[in-house]
Formats: C-alpha cells, sequence, structure tokens
C-alpha cells in the first residue's frame, strides 16, 4: 500500500507511536509518506521506501497566526494526487483530522482518499473538549472513514464526550520488546546511586497532567523506608516547579532530572522502578517501553493505564494523588525480591504478549484493508 502518515513530529508519544509504525509497515514492504513540518524524531534511519514531504509555511505579515492546517491540507493534497496514495492515517485529531477532512473534499472530483483518524488521549481528552475545538473534532471524527483509538478507555471517552455514534477500533500502542528489553546495567550511577541505592524512574514531558511532583513526593516517603533516589527523564512547563520542590523538601540530591534523553533502554535497565501517576493517560507509552525492560510499575487509575497495568501482577494501580498508597506499593516492591522478580518477569512477559509490534502493526494493515474495501 501506498500511506500517507501526519503526526506532530517532536517529542511525544502520539510521534512515537506514528513514526515506529510507519518503519514498521515499510519494511514489510509498504510505501510511507510522511507529511509534517519537520522529520519526525524517531526517523533517524534511511528506509528507501519512506519518504518525507515537508509542510512549509509562509511567513506573510497578515498572518498573526501561523496557518498550519491549511497549509497542511494543501500539501496532503498535492501528495496525494502525486505519490497517488491509497489512504492518509493521521494521528491527533487536532488539527490533522480536519486538515486530512479538507484534502479530501478538495480532491473530491478526482479521487476517494480514505482519512483514517488515530486519536491519541489529550486531542480527546483536554484540548479537545475546550469550546474553540469541540465541535471541530467531532466534525472531523465523524468525516473520518475509519477511526482508531489507543485504549477501550479512549474509545469510549470519545463516545461520549462528543456524543459520536461512529465505530472506533480499539489498536493499542505497541513496543519492540527486541529493543526495548531487560539486559544487564550498562549505564553506569555511581555518581547518581554511590551506596547502590535503588532507583524510581519517571520519563514525560513534565506537563501538569503527568503529576510530576508526586514522584518527588513519593520519593520522600519511600526514602524512610528504603534508600532510594529518583531519575526524572524528559522536560516540559513542570521542570522548574519540581525542581524548586525537590530543594523545598530537602530532596534535590536525591532527585537526577536528566532532562531530554536518547539512551532510554540502558537508563531503564538500570532503575528498579517506574512510576507514573497521571491525572489523565490514555494510554501510557512510556509505561510500556518499563514494562518491556523488565520493570514494575506503580500508577495512577486512570484512563488506560488500568488496561495495561495488570494490578498485583506487573504493578501496583492507586487512586490519582494517593501518594501514600503509591509509595507503599513502592516500598512493598522493593523490599520483597521475590515479588519483585515475578512483578519484573510478568510486567516482561505482558509487554511481549499483548503489546509487541509484530502482533499490533498487522491490526492496522486489516484495519487499513477493511476501511479501503467498506
Ligand atoms: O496527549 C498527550 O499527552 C500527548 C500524546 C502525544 O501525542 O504524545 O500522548 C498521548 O498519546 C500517547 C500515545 O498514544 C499515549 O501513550 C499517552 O497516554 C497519551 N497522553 C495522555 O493521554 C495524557
Amino acid at each position: 500500500m501506498n500511506i500517507g502518515i501526519t503526526c506532530y513530529p517532536t517529542y511525544g508519544g502520539s510521534g512515537v507511536v506514528a513514526s515506529e509504525l510507519g518503519k514498521a509497515l515499510a519494511l514489510k514492504g509498504h510505501t510511507i509518506h510522511f507529511i509534517s513540518y519537520a522529520l519526525p524524531f524517531r526517523l533517524n534511519h534511511f528506509i528507501e521506501n519512506i519518504v518525507f514531504h515537508e509542510v512549509e509555511m509562509s511567513n506573510y505579515p497578515l498572518f498573526e497566526f501561523p496557518l498550519y492546517s491549511l497549509a497542511l491540507a494543501s500539501k496532503m493534497v498535492e501528495v496525494v494526487k502525486y505519490e497517488k496514495l491509497d489512504l492518509l492515517h493521521v494521528h491527533y485529531a487536532i488539527p490533522h483530522a480536519t486538515s486530512a477532512y479538507l484534502a479530501k473534499q478538495m480532491l473530491k472530483e478526482e479521487t476517494d482518499i480514505k482519512v483514517i483518524t488515530t486519536l491519541h488521549g489529550t486531542d480527546i481528552t483536554l484540548v479537545g473538549l475546550e469550546p474553540s475545538f469541540l465541535p471541530l473534532v467531532k466534525f472531523s471524527i465523524e468525516q473520518s472513514d475509519g477511526v482508531t483509538a489507543v485504549s477501550r478507555f479512549l474509545k469510549e471517552k470519545t463516545l461520549t464526550n462528543y456524543n459520536i455514534e461512529k465505530d472506533i477500533e480499539v489498536i493499542p500502542n505497541f513496543i519492540d520488546t527486541n529493543l526495548f528489553k531487560p539486559c544487564e546495567k550498562t549505564c553506569c550511577t555511581k555518581r547518581i546511586a554511590p551506596k547502590n541505592e535503588k532507583l524510581l524512574v519517571h520519563t514525560s514531558n513534565f506537563r501538569q497532567v503527568k503529576r510530576v511532583a508526586d514522584t518527588i513526593r513519593i520519593l520522600e516517603k519511600v526514602k524512610k523506608e528504603v534508600p532510594c533516589k529518583l531519575l526524572l527523564i524528559g522536560d516540559g512547563p513542570d521542570r522548574s516547579e519540581c525542581e524548586r520542590l525537590s530543594r523545598e523538601l530537602g530532596l534535590y540530591d536525591d532527585v537526577k532530572f536528566l532532562g531530554k534523553q536518547e539512551g532510554l533502554v540502558e537508563i531503564l535497565n538500570a532503575a528498579d522502578v517506574f512510576l507514573i501517576p497521571s491525572q489523565s493517560e490514555s494510554f501510557g507509552l512510556s509505561a510500556l517501553e518499563a514494562m518491556s525492560c523488565g520493570l514494575p510499575v506503580v500508577s495512577s487509575s486512570v484512563g488506560g493505564l488500568p488496561e495495561l497495568v495488570a494490578h498485583n501482577e506487573c504493578g501496583y494501580i492507586a487512586e490519582i494523588g494517593d501518594i501514600d498508597r503509591m509509595a507503599k506499593y513502592v516500598v512493598d516492591l522493593l523490599t520483597n525480591e521475590k515479588k519483585y522478580k515475578l512483578f519484573s518477569e510478568n510486567a516482561r512477559n505482558r509487554a511481549v504478549e499483548k503489546f509487541e509490534i509484530s502482533k499490533i502493526v498487522p491490526m492496522y494493515e486489516q484495519y487499513y484493508e477493511d476501511i479501503l474495501n467498506k
């Protein structure tokens, strides 16, 4: 198939999923055309049947706000027409599903290009609900030829929040378990944990929904029982506030802010427990990456997290903000070697059995076929 993929190209789960899907489809022989304003950051190796089409933006002074959605629609039209695409697969509804709808209308005399929209999270649960976007998101979802959601939770939220009656296919996120796998500690943590302290880890874009401050408060409690440190990977608006909190709690030496990092597999393998106390999380790709490396996860019970983290098997889930309980769970894991080993194995097995890339990519291929033959 000849497939156009649009996604946000920078740091973030939906861009990771779209890029990894594109790469996997290309390796299976499909031709993939990425259409975005920058090269998606995971496309770091040459694959001959992946082409990137950059959406160029004009700086005309009259346009106080960049008209990206429109420029994207024009680029989509050009690529569909000249590269003879079979379908457009857009990730994150705003504005990608709307641009694709516009492109579809512009092309309708020549071809009936099919549009598939994959919903990822805040496009539905947060930004999409703002009055300035809600009608547009609802319309763009309804007009898509096919819609997928990354969890059952997200599907239900979409149907109820937007009062939509439409088939939405749940296709969960996936992981390359040959890449994200348990291995000997290769990264040196002597400076971070000189006394072999246990390591808690969290990765995110440090936005409010992630509740990163909770991870610091969890560390404060766990530290009273087990010597440990916290690794915080990533960056974003809440980072300064978290740095301030760790100083205020006298934990600045115990919380290591590592910023954005490339060597995630090494870092995860150096750590013991993954924390994800989010306010809202439609899937939790970062938790899946950790599970695939054999890390038990302690999470909040929101959104799609209970579909991913099997409670009392490969981790524990607790109410949002229940720091005491989350800390207790972490202590339980770090002080019971037998349980830790079992949960670590369960986490890895669950990633392999339910979310391995080679099992999920055929679900997208089948869905593409279904939509094209509808
Ligand atoms: O919504 C976001 O926070 C951004 C979004 C993204 O584009 O990175 O993340 C969402 O999509 C990921 C990939 O499907 C999911 O793993 C995340 O759970 C989801 N984030 C939220 O729901 C907060």
